[in-house]
């Protein structure tokens, strides 16, 4: 009955979302909807439905390129080495375009080559400056691609380093990949006082926090300070170098 359907505006505030974005819906079909008098009528059921749906995480999409990751990986590190940034921003939105998750591009890209750019660093074949301005670039990249995901967040993780550990970008990874497994994410950051985490637990009550070791000598130092937010009531879990980021978010899933 005609009567009991309701209109594209009812809808979309019923969504929560402006009228432009629900009509966008209805015109791609994601939105079933009826075209009465020249006017979109929706049957609430089916609203009801697109609603339910719509707040289920998405998973995110595990897709490979045809040619695989490595040779994307080395000539994203050459790139990244010569400073290319125009061009190693395009091969990470090639592949985001072509639905690669976040977590999935970090690990099989640009972990390999920071890798490759660290021992080249240590071995003396590239400067501090080429290390410095690699990293950058990633860092910049990272920040274009930060995940919004639909759906309801898991709950709050808070992600930092301990003091002293100047490692930002594997902290910004880790939020990166939960933030793409739909965790609400506060990163603080590298080399934050143990006071200050302290505090953050205490004020926010995260469901997780997440301590990132990058500098092997820091770890004894993080286990130190996980001990002090786990007494806070805060579950916490520590990373170190060559941890993975699907291991963390299955980590952060654990009951
Ligand atoms: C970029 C860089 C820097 C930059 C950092 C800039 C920035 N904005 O982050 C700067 C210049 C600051 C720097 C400084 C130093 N660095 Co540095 N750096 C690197 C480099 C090239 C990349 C770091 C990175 O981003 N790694 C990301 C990936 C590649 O590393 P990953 O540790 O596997 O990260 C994963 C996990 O952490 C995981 N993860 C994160 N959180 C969690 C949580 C959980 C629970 C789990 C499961 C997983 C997880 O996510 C990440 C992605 O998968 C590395 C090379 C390398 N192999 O890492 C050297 C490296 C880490 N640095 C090194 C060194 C020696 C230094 C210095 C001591 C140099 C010096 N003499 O000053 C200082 C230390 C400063 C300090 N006090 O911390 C060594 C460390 C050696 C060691 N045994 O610890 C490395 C390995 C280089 C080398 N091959 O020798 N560095």
């Amino acid at each position: 009955m005609v009567s009991e359907l309701i209109d594209l505006q009812s809808a979309a505030e019923k969504l929560g979302v402006h009228y432009q974005t629900a009509y966008k819906w209805v015109r791609s079909g994601q939105l079933p909807a009826q075209l009465i008098c020249n006017k979109y009528a929706i049957d609430p059921a089916e609203l009801d439905a697109f609603a339910q749906q719509r707040l289920k995480p998405a998973a995110p999409t595990v897709r490979k390129p045809r040619s695989g990751f490595g040779n994307i990986s080395q000539s994203f590190t050459e790139f990244l080495i010569a400073g290319e940034e125009g061009l190693a921003s395009k091969a990470i939105t090639g592949l985001t375009q072509d639905g690669v998750a976040l977590t999935v591009i970090i690990e099989e890209v640009m972990v390999p080559a920071l890798s490759f750019i660290g021992l080249a660093w240590s071995d003396g074949q590239l400067t501090i400056w080429q290390e410095h301005r690699a990293s950058g670039i990633v860092e910049r990249i990272l920040a274009e691609h930060y995940p919004n995901p639909r759906g309801r967040r898991r709950g709050t993780a808070v992600i930092a380093a301990v003091e002293g550990e100047l490692h930002a970008l594997p902290a910004s990874m880790a939020a990166a990949a939960l933030r793409e497994d739909n965790w609400h994410v506060h990163l603080l950051g590298a080399n934050l006082p143990t006071a200050e985490l302290l505090d953050f637990c205490d004020r926010e009550s995260p469901d997780l926090a997440v301590i990132t070791v990058t500098n092997t000598r820091l770890h004894e130092q993080a286990l130190e300070v996980a001990a002090q937010v786990e007494a806070c009531g805060v579950r916490i879990v520590v990373g170190s170098p060559g941890g993975s980021l699907t291991e963390l978010q299955e980590l952060a899933k654990a009951p």
